[in-house]
């Protein structure tokens, strides 16, 4: 129940921000997710794009282990013209959410090119169930090189099908899925003519702590003071944390479900980790229009929280950091705020399909530790946060699923020497980043050649160009995406 407007109800919510794919996934899942709206919502899209089911292997690595399973996929055909392209979302860390079938910028460009619109969702996630269940023994069939091998098979099959093998197919995909778009063109160019891979991290790392530097940057360009009152708050709380004669009062202040206990580092890592969480998910998101979606929530921005954090009539900084937190749990109808790490480890080792981490929140966690890291922690100094260091993020590892630092280390390592890390060798991909999306820090954010380019875009966050287009978003955004078009139209005529 922590963080439950991200619908999830997992732990830390920032690790699933953080791709949080944002994109595809109805938030993330666990972010965004505000499942309780998108259901609804999704329940009316599913009547004009009905999900459809590819029979595909659990082990694409193993030829003498036949055993199948059916991944969900949406199709629109509304803007196909014979001969056109053939463009592919890509699902990522949570539920494929059919908003994306109805609107969003790949949608205007599939218009304007006469493309057929397939999204597949990732496996693991939303109805996409390889395994009886989410065991550690069962997750080991989870991988970015699983996922990849899933959309190589479901292309071949689906061009077969449809007599669409001599079209030029384009990947698109945000956040973690912007990673696969890339990855899918570098592994398999035979398959995909082109992609555009909004917001992707690319480069793996264990530790992560320039996520908090840029959140830092973020909140100071909008106004300087604001990340320095949110450094004084979150300095007191530390401070109040060492005296456990303080703990009735915070958990009044912050509205705990059960009175705050701090047994080990873990427990006080996690509800400070909670309560940054405010600040992280607001930054990356800002001003986005991911309202298309089904996500409530969206007018909370920099500008608010910074808004608060100056505010001297609510009191000292310390309880601007309250007033903050009361905001977004007003916003997001979260009753009390759970912040016990054993609720938060009893729910991520729950191993079924309906439990309650299986949102996304267990199996993007154990990605994390099997193969990306990417955990924001405290380390570094120029950051407003305080409390939560790598160790915590790690002994997460070992806590969820027995993988021990050694290994995720390794893992870490592997991914980057499989893929290629920001050196990739490769052509017709497109990088949009955003300047105040945390994860721009992991991206690629200059050419890597002209076949190879960086879409910078100033002033906006994750995954911002692949929203639908509003009235106010700023100029560079709309040009940004006029970009990305006139750059595909080109590469489909090559
Ligand atoms: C708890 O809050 C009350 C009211 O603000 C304050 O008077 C009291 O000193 C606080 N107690 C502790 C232990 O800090
Ligand atoms: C955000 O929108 C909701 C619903 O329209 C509204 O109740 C709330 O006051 C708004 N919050 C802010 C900070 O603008
Ligand atoms: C896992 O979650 C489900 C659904 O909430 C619950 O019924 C089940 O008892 C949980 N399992 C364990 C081992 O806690
Ligand atoms: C955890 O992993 C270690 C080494 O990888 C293994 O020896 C041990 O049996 C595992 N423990 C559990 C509970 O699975
Ligand atoms: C914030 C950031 O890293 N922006 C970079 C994005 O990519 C462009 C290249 O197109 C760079 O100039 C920006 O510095």
């Amino acid at each position: 129940m922590t963080l439950q407007r991200f619908g999830l109800f997992v732990c830390n919510v920032t690790l699933f921000v953080l791709l949080l794919l944002s994109v595809l996934v109805d938030g993330e899942g666990q972010f965004k997710g505000f499942r309780r709206f998108s259901r609804e919502q999704e329940t009316n899209q599913r009547a004009v794009f009905e999900q459809q089911w590819f029979t595909q292997k659990l082990d694409h690595f193993n030829g003498a282990d036949t055993r199948e399973w059916k991944q969900r996929y949406f199709v629109n055909e509304a803007f196909y013209r014979p001969g056109g392209p053939v463009f592919l979302m890509i699902g990522g860390e949570g539920p494929a959410n059919p908003a994306w079938m109805q609107s969003g910028t790949w949608l205007t460009y599939a218009e304007k090119l006469g493309a057929l619109c397939l999204m597949l969702e990732h496996r693991f996630y939303g109805g996409s169930h390889p395994t009886i269940d989410l065991s550690t023994d069962n997750l080991r069939f989870l991988s970015s090189r699983q996922a990849l091998a899933d959309l190589a098979h479901f292309r071949t099959v689906m061009a077969q099908a449809r007599g669409l093998t001599n079209r030029k197919w384009v990947a698109f995909g945000g956040s973690y899925p912007g990673s696969l778009a890339a990855w899918f063109r570098l592994k398999y160019p035979h398959l995909v003519h082109a992609s555009v891979a909004t917001s992707a991290p690319v480069y793996a790392t264990v530790n992560f702590p320039e996520y908090l530097e840029v959140v830092w940057r973020s909140l100071a360009s909008e106004n300087a003071e604001c990340p320095l009152m949110v450094k004084k708050a979150s300095d007191t709380l530390v401070e109040l944390l060492k005296d456990p004669k303080t703990y009735d009062n915070i958990t009044k202040d912050f509205n705990l479900c059960s009175k705050l206990q701090i047994q080990t580092e873990m427990d006080s890592a996690y509800f400070l980790e909670m309560l940054a969480g405010n600040f992280m998910d607001v930054v990356q998101y800002n001003e986005d229009n991911r309202g298309f979606e089904g996500v409530i929530g969206t007018n909370i921005t920099i500008k608010v929280l910074c808004g608060i954090m100056g505010d001297t009539s609510l009191g000292d900084p310390y309880a601007r950091y309250v007033a903050v937190a009361r905001l977004m749990m007003d916003t997001f109808f979260i009753k009390c705020l759970d912040a016990s790490y054993s609720n938060c480890l009893r729910d991520m080792t729950n191993t079924s399909w309906v439990g309650p981490a299986a949102g996304g929140g267990r199996q993007w966690v154990y990605q994390t530790c099997t193969e990306f890291g990417f955990y924001q922690s405290t380390d570094s100094p120029n950051q407003p946060f305080t409390g939560f260091p790598l160790v915590y993020h790690v002994k997460q590892c070992a806590d969820f699923y027995n993988v021990s630092a050694e290994q995720l280390a390794e893992a870490v390592a592997q991914t980057n020497e499989y893929y290629g890390a920001y050196d990739i060798r490769s052509s017709r991909i497109i990088l949009p980043n955003g300047s105040i999306d945390p994860w721009h820090a992991l991206g690629v954010t200059q050419d890597i050649s002209p076949d190879l380019p960086a879409v910078f875009i100033k002033g906006t966050a994750h995954c911002a160009n692949m929203y639908p287009a509003r009235s106010e978003d700023l100029p560079q955004l709309a040009l940004a995406r006029d970009h990305i078009f006139l750059l595909l139209q080109k590469w489909l005529n090559q």
